[in-house]
This record gives C-alpha cells, structure tokens and sequence, in this order.
C-alpha cells in the first residue's frame, strides 16, 4: 500500500518533469508599448508559435524597451542571450549593411509599394543577408511612413526644418538625409526620447503614426507634419543558432508565426494610419496634413546622389520599378 502509493507519487513527479522539460521558453521584446503595431506582431507570433508546436515553445514578450532598446536587443539576439527581437531597421545596418538601401527617403510610393517590395525578390534575398552575421530573420513587417513632430513650429516645407534639433533612430542613411533638410541630429535610442523631448534636450523627432499614438509624443509634441520622408519596415529576427536547433517542421512553424505577426501587424498599422489625424488633433495636436513633397525631395539633391554611388543607382531603380 505504502509502496504503491510511492510508486504513483514518483511516476506524477516525473511526469511533471517530462513536462516541464518539452516546453522551451524563448523571449522577444520590442521597444515600444504592448498596445501598439509592434505589440500585435509580438502577440499574435507568441500565440502561432504556441499553436503550430502544440505549446512545446513558448514566447515570452517583453514591450517597452524593459530588455533594452533595439540595438541592444538586435545585439542580444546576435549573441543568442535573448531568442528574439522584432524592431525597425533603423539600427540594423550597424550589423547588415546591405539593409541601409530601405532607409532610404523616399524610395517606396507607398505601403503597397513596400510591402511588395519586402515580400518579393528583393525583400526576400535581403533576408537571406542575416545569415552570416548570426541571425535567422523570419519575416518582414512594417513600422510605417515616418512624419516629423516638434515643439517649436508648424513645417511646412523643409525651410521650416532648418536649426530644429531633432532626435534621429540609429541609422546613418536617415543621419545623412536629416541633416540634408537643414536638421540638427541627434541620435538616440528610443525608449530615451520621450524623456528628451519633455525636457527640451530634443525639439523633435520622427515616427510612423503608429508610434507616435501608442508613445503618447502628443503630450510632450505640438506640431505634426505629415512628411512620410522615409517608409521604416520592420523584421523579425532570430538567433541563428536557436533557429537552427529547430526540428524542420518546427522551424516551418516558427516561420509561418512570423508571417501571421506580420499579418497582424501591417492590418494595424492600416488603422492607425486611417485614426491617426484625427486621434492626434483630439489630443491638441496641430497637424499639417498637405505638405509640399516635391519641396522635401528636391532638398536632397545632393544627398541622393550620394545615395546612389554608396548603393548604386541599379540597385535603386529595382527598388523604385516594383509594380
Ligand atoms: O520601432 O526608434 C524608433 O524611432 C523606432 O521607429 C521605434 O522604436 C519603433
């Protein structure tokens, strides 16, 4: 009686233990708030992969910056202390250059332009690029068109740019082309830059209105022009190693989760993108909704020229020609 009742305790205790031992747990984070773009792409990806490996991995999501900015987690994911990270491209040529050529300024029409750009040949070769430095990327996704906000004054053309100090992402092509508007940059990681503009280290700074909503810029942002100066796409990536330990349909899982994040993602981003004016007018924004493009893409003359020796005018042009 007493052995039997042994025998059943032990065989419960190992078979939590065989349970507990079949799920991994890996983390992602991103470096803006859950209720966001990038929250649904995280959730919705932590939620596929739990399904499509019936809940032998398991994805725990940080938000927020709470692991760090983005280049410390791109960082973190590169030396495989963290599993995963989904984060716009803005510091990723600091680990695959050959992605600085989607940053640059007015390159993509518009979403549908990029999006097919990412999911078609050219996107996909790009991912193929991660490899060697260390990561695995899963998919594209989107951060969105990037609109100017400040303190100071309405833009309206790239005059009204001219001195503003203004925090830039990570990435030398957006450096390059800001301080080609007259603006002053100011790199910055960004869980830094609410605390900058609050404090006037910063006039201004630049995001997708998807970041600006769920980021709260409005209480800390007067002016808002609607510029979309550079479409900012999105990825997730990696650890290679930990991608590669994946048995083969594991790893198909994985990567059809990303596809769904994306999904999720860029249907939200759509939203926000149709709210976002109004939204942001209700919270006392001022927002100039026509600004004159031809005016901002005319004050990079130069700078696309420069573009265009460093990434080769072909190379462009493939970007541009996609229907
Ligand atoms: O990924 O750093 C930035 O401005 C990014 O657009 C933001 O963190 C969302």
């Amino acid at each position: 009686m007493k052995l039997s009742k042994l025998f059943l305790g032990l065989s419960l205790a190992m078979g939590l233990v065989a349970t507990a031992a079949a799920q991994t747990t890996m983390k992602i984070s991103i470096s803006v708030a859950q209720n966001s773009h990038q929250g649904v792409a995280i959730d919705t990806f932590a939620k596929e992969v739990e399904k499509r490996t019936g809940g032998r991995y398991k994805i725990q999501t940080f938000y927020a910056g709470s692991l760090g900015g983005e280049r410390e987690s791109i960082e973190a994911v590169q030396l495989g202390t963290q599993e995963l990270a989904f984060s716009s491209t803005g510091p990723v040529p600091n680990f695959v250059p050959e992605a600085k050529i989607l940053d640059i300024p007015f390159l993509f029409r518009d979403k549908a332009h990029a999006r097919a750009v990412l999911d078609g040949s050219i996107g996909q070769d790009m991912l193929g690029k991660f490899d060697s430095k260390g990561f695995k990327a899963l998919a594209w996704a989107e951060n969105g068109f990037r609109h100017m906000t400040n303190s100071k004054r309405a833009v309206n053309s790239p005059d009204d740019l001219k001195g503003l100090k203004m925090r830039t992402m990570e990435n030398p092509v957006h450096v390059a082309a800001y301080k080609g508007f007259g603006i002053i940059t100011t790199p910055m990681a960004f869980p830094e830059v609410f605390t900058a503009l609050q404090q006037g280290t910063v006039d201004g700074q630049e995001n997708p209105l998807s970041v600006i909503m769920s980021a709260k810029f409005d209480q800390v942002q007067k002016h808002l022009s609607l510029t979309g100066h550079v479409y900012s796409p999105a990825i997730f990536l990696m650890n290679k190693g930990a991608f590669e330990k994946l048995a083969a349909a594991d790893k198909q899982a994985f990567l059809e989760a990303a596809k769904e994040g994306a999904k999720a993602n860029r249907a939200r981003v759509d939203s926000d993108d149709a709210s976002g004016v109004a939204d942001l007018r209700s919270k006392g924004m001022n927002v100039v909704e026509n600004v004159d493009k031809s005016k901002f893409v005319g004050a990079l003359t130069t700078v696309n020229a420069d573009f265009e020796k460093q990434f080769g005018k072909a190379n462009i042009d493939a970007i541009r020609n996609v229907k």
